[in-house]
């Protein structure tokens, strides 16, 4: 049993070259690549959001923290299961706008990324009209919106009404997701589901795209 505790308070202090160290210690000891994203890497940046909200920690230490969990995810990156380059389908990911958040949704793509989706990645503060542009121009299958904030949330409302407005919601399975978001919201809004970390979003994506061949059949 690998102890995720040094790898996790390195991630905690923002320290870039110890957390690519014990990264690469799990590495070596064979350890799941996804259990030391989600053990390891995520673990830390729990801590970190538990700690923020108590103000225990601020700003520049978060982003510190944010950096060196990506650190370790580009060294876990290649040992990620899938790999191969065919196109199981487009997928259109970004944080709504308002939300500067993208760490979750960096994380989502890049597991997608990784199962053998096309992902088109465009970032954060993004306006419904930009998401309805990036479909169009790519042939989008699915719309995938992440949100960190409350306040937020809305703007996947919104980016989902100008898709029916722009007549575009027929073409495309609308997956949310992020802290806040439940079932229930994904219920109210009318997306087509909801997934509560980057693994449910890759069984999620695979099975609206499956369910979409049947009923084209
Ligand atoms: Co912000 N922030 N933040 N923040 N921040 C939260 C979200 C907060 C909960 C902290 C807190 O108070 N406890 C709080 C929101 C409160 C609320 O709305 N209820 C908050 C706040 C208030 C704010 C500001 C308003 C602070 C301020 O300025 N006063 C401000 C807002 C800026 C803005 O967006 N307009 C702000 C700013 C920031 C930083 C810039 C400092 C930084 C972001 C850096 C970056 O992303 N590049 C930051 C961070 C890092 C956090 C916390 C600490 C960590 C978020 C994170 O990256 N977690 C966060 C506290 C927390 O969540 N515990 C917090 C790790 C990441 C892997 O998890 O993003 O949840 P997560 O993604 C998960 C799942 O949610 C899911 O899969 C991922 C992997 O498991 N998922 C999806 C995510 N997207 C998905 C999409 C899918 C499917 C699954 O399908 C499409």
């Amino acid at each position: 049993m690998f102890d995720f505790t040094k790898l996790s308070n390195a991630v905690i202090e923002g320290d870039n070259e110890q957390v690519q160290v014990y990264v690469k210690e799990a590495i070596d000891a064979k350890v799941d690549p996804l259990t030391i994203i989600n053990e390891g890497l995520i673990g830390g940046m729990n801590v970190v959001g538990q700690r923020f909200k108590v103000n225990d920690m601020f700003v520049p230490e978060v982003l510190m923290s944010a950096r060196s969990m990506n650190a370790g995810i580009e060294l876990v990156k290649p040992f990620l299961a899938g790999g191969e380059m065919s196109n199981k389908g487009t997928v259109i990911i970004g944080t709504v706008k308002g939300d500067l958040h993208d760490i979750g949704k960096s994380l989502v793509g890049m597991m997608l990324e990784c199962s053998g989706f096309k992902v088109i990645d465009l970032g954060v503060d993004i306006s419904p009209e930009e998401f309805m542009a990036a479909i169009k121009e790519n042939d989008g299958k699915i719309l995938a919106l992440s949100a960190l904030l409350t306040t937020t949330m809305l703007s996947m409302k919104s980016t989902i009404d100008v898709c029916v407005e722009q007549g575009m919601r027929d073409k495309v399975k609308v997956i949310i997701g992020g802290a806040p978001i439940s079932q229930e919201f994904s219920d109210q809004i009318g997306a087509d589901g909801y997934a509560g970390d980057a693994a449910a979003a890759v069984e999620l994506v695979t099975k609206l795209l499956k369910d979409n061949e049947m009923v084209a059949r």
